[in-house]
């Protein structure tokens, strides 16, 4: 599994009030405490406070670089703050654009842009797609499906390898009136995108968006998860520093036959993905 630490993200009040004052520490300790609790990549989003959100981005970079290599995911729905980011990254061990959508009404070539930016960024940068497009949002599943098969398709007509691209279903709130459907949706898409090229691509969610303002969150967060690994989920931005919900992920791993068992498979996960 893919872990994406989340919380390097102005819109919680601590790495806000860092931004704010400029305070190193704070951000430099999230990087680390999410890296050793088995973060693979490291999400970079400045929140909305910000004025100038490209600055912000680079000196979060740098400020995480100064003291972790855990390969960064820049998360940003503006594409120059994503360009701002990684003119000062050390990409070599891997970067994340995340995210795009398969085209806008602004701008139908956005995503051959973002293709065009992880190439100059190297070999390793992947891509974060959202099942989005110029009308929105998709609620059911076969226009999910339909835009990520888009998706897949103009990543192997440019020539991007599919293993480089992430694709993210758009997980809602399920307190959200009439969005509670929308959880088995994402799951049933899921069961078809995992099928669309092979090597298949990598999917990808926010997982925390799924319990936002609810109760029981980190319940809600750890059994979805649980849920949309055993339907090819691979990798998530989730709460790393949620020691239950990284024993999930190497529970389930372990029960779908991906990490093999021995009575210390919990310790042997954490082991294995720090290395
Ligand atoms: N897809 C992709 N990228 C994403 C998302 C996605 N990036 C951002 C987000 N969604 C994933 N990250 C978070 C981070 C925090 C929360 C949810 C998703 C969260 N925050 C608390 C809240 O809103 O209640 C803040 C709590 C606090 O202030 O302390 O839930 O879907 N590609």
């Amino acid at each position: 599994m893919i872990l994406i630490g989340e919380r390097i993200n102005g819109m919680f009040t601590d790495v806000k009030e860092a931004i704010a004052a400029k305070n190193k520490q704070t951000i430099q300790e999230l990087a680390k405490k999410q890296t050793e609790a088995g973060a693979t990549y490291l999400d970079v989003n400045v929140g909305t406070a910000a004025a100038d959100q490209e600055g912000t981005m680079q000196w979060l970079v740098e400020t995480i670089q100064e003291t972790c290599s855990t390969p960064l995911c820049l998360d940003s729905q503006k594409s120059s703050v994503i360009a701002a980011g990684l003119k000062v990254i050390n990409a070599e061990a891997g970067v994340i654009l995340n995210s795009t959508p398969l085209n806008k009404k602004t701008d139908e070539e956005i995503l051959d842009k973002y293709i065009e930016m992880a190439n100059q960024a190297g070999p390793k940068a992947s891509i974060i797609t959202l099942t989005m497009d110029k009308n929105g949002v998709p609620q059911d599943i076969d226009t999910r499906v339909a835009i990520a098969a888009e998706i897949v398709q103009k990543a192997m007509e440019k020539g991007f390898d599919t293993q480089r691209l992430f694709i993210d279903p758009i997980v809602l709130p399920v307190k959200v009136p009439n969005a509670q459907v929308q959880a088995g949706n994402i799951l049933a898409a899921m069961d078809q995108i995992r099928y669309l090229a092979d090597p298949t691509p990598h999917m990808t969610v926010g997982l925390s968006n799924v319990s936002q303002g609810a109760t029981e969150r980190s319940l809600i967060n750890r059994v979805f998860l649980a849920m949309a690994m055993s339907h090819g989920l691979d990798s998530a931005i989730v709460d790393v520093l949620d020691e239950k919900l990284v024993n999930v992920v190497a529970t389930a791993e372990m029960l779908m036959n991906k990490q093999i068992y021995s009575d210390s498979f919990l310790k042997a996960y954490v082991a294995a993905n720090k290395a």
